[in-house]
């Protein structure tokens, strides 16, 4: 790239970056209904690629369920954590929230330990397809994600017959751990 074209970029991301930030301080308050979910960790034994193996699942599937709310609404979600001898976080990507919702272990909410159930509880200020992910060593690669869909105060102005969400991800059969271990040895193993 040429460095007159970098300029250009940059010239063009700050003004994008600054409308919006003017645009979420123009968000109304929450006023909407609180919409409860309850997210169930635990560890099972499936399939996803044709061999049974070991995998985090959010109310017994993998990815998550699709949480769904409309701008304006208060997110209430409880996450229990099943798994036996492991903490575990739920982290809700790109959602404009209070820092203690943000589900961050160590950092902005405490980690949910065995047997524990924490609630979450954030309003929806703005609209948007997101996803949340567990935010502990690697049980996002093991299944704990899901998507998120925020609606629009007003609804979707395209009408659609139907709204799909397509959650894509890779999958291996090898345990998260094990594939760490072998491209921190050489990152070409693949
Ligand atoms: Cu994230």
């Amino acid at each position: 790239m040429k460095p007159s074209s970098i300029l250009f970029l940059t010239a063009w991301l700050l003004p994008v970056a600054a409308l919006a930030c003017a645009d979420c301080k123009k968000k109304k308050p929450a006023n909407g209904p609180v919409v409860e979910y309850d997210l169930r960790i635990a560890e099972q034994t499936l399939s996803p690629a044709g061999k049974p193996v070991r995998v985090l699942t959010i109310n017994g599937s993998l990815p998550g369920p699709t949480l769904r709310f409309r701008e304006g609404d208060v997110a209430r979600i409880r996450v229990h954590n099943d798994l036996k001898g492991e903490s575990t976080s739920t982290h809700w990507h790109g959602l404009l929230l209070p820092n203690s919702q943000d589900g961050v272990p160590h950092v902005t909410t405490p980690p949910i330990l065995p047997g524990q159930t924490h609630t979450f509880e954030f309003p929806l200020r703005h609209s948007g397809t997101y996803w949340y992910h567990s935010h502990t060593h690697l049980q996002e690669q093991a299944g704990i994600y899901g998507a998120i869909v925020v609606l629009p105060r007003g609804g979707e102005k395209v009408k659609a017959d139907r709204d799909q969400v397509l959650v894509l991800s890779d999958w291996t059969n090898e345990k998260p751990e094990e594939v760490h271990r072998t491209l921190m040895r050489g990152s070409d193993y693949y």
